[in-house]
């Protein structure tokens, strides 16, 4: 029998299947973008896939219409639970001029969406975090009582950046949730290879802010531990570093062979753990994803997929000149 572990954290049985559903769209989104990439249509995908979980369960459990996230490229997940849509994503990933994110100016992945307080990201990787511990200065200083989350990887938690914002909001206690989705590679470069501590979640105990690691292919799990951070940043207590684990399921990106630096049985192996079909198995198990339901949920998704790609790929691209815009001051 499987027990009902999203009761008690407060969540009905049509949040599991929301979220749920936000999971499935993502890895839908994020599979017809490689198609499209492999026909020739689209220049760069870098994906989503094996992360959806730590993604959706973590954005569910802020405030969607208050907090702030300054998400990594690969969150899909987040930015769809924050309100961007499946057209706006393929807009994107076609450079078009109506893409939300830069009008196609940034390479895929690089999501900024004001209407939603999704803030734009640059490409050397953890740039975003001491951006999120600005806004949430100033979110104090604005006596707001926003939290604002922000995402990277376990190769990036080494850079700079992670460490300087890490301290900075310790010593001050701001409303920041720091989340490193550990998906166990670094493009080619094994955890082993990158650090040599046992846990990112470690490295909190040298800013003096709970550390926490969580199974990053369990949903509500992240859930969880993400909406202890945001109740505690919101009464004043400061931030929290989270590591979920999962896997990357695809190679880093679709520029890379990663035949080349691991063993496709480990892939195979890791596909086991998917967090899709895990969750799926979860509600199946507990009656709440019956067979109709994920019938027209399906059907549903591959609409908007479909759609988007038709629009996207229909749609125009900006104007040369407009490269020159935003450049310097007119
Ligand atoms: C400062 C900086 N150094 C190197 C790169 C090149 N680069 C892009 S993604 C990446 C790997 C990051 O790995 P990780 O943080 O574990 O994230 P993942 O891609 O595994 O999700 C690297 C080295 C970069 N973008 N920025
Ligand atoms: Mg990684």
């Amino acid at each position: 029998m499987t027990e009902n572990r999203h009761s008690s954290l407060n969540l009905t049985n049509e949040d599991v299947l929301s979220m749920y559903e936000t999971m499935l769209l993502a890895r839908k989104i994020d599979e017809r973008m490689w198609l499209l990439n492999r026909a020739g249509k689209i220049p760069f995908v870098i994906s989503c896939q094996g992360q959806e979980a730590a993604q959706v369960g973590a954005a569910f459990a802020l405030n969607r219409k208050e907090d702030y996230v300054l998400p990594y490229y690969r969150d899909m997940g987040v930015v769809l639970a924050f309100g961007m849509t499946a057209k706006e994503l393929m807009l994107s990933a076609f450079a078009k001029a109506e893409d939300p994110n830069s009008g196609g100016r940034q390479m895929p992945g690089h999501f900024g969406q004001k209407k939603n307080r999704i803030v734009t990201g640059s490409s050397p990787v953890t740039t975003q975090v001491p951006h999120a511990v600005g806004i949430a200065l100033a979110g104090r200083m604005e006596k707001k009582n926003l939290v604002t989350f922000v995402t990277f990887g376990e190769g990036s938690s080494n850079q700079g950046d992670f460490h300087e914002g890490a301290n900075f909001a310790a010593v001050h206690k701001l409303p920041v949730i720091f989340m490193c989705e550990n998906n166990k590679y670094a493009i080619s470069v094994p955890y082993e290879m990158q650090v040599a501590c046992d846990k990112i979640s470690d490295r909190a105990i040298g800013y003096g802010m709970p550390g926490e690691t969580v199974d990053g292919n369990d949903p509500l799990e992240v859930f969880r531990a993400v909406k202890d951070a945001a109740d505690r940043g919101r009464r004043g207590e400061g931030p929290t570093l989270i590591e979920a684990i999962s896997y990357r399921l695809t190679p880093h990106s679709s520029d890379d062979d990663d035949r080349s630096y691991r063993e496709q049985d480990e892939v195979a192996e890791a596909k086991k753990n998917d967090p899709i079909l895990k969750f799926a198995s979860y509600l199946k198990n507990l009656n709440i994803l019956t067979d109709s339901i994920e019938k027209e949920m399906v059907e549903r998704i591959m609409q908007l997929v479909n759609e988007a790609t038709e629009y996207a790929e229909a749609a125009p691209y900006a104007d040369p000149e407009h490269a020159l815009k935003y450049v310097y001051a007119e």
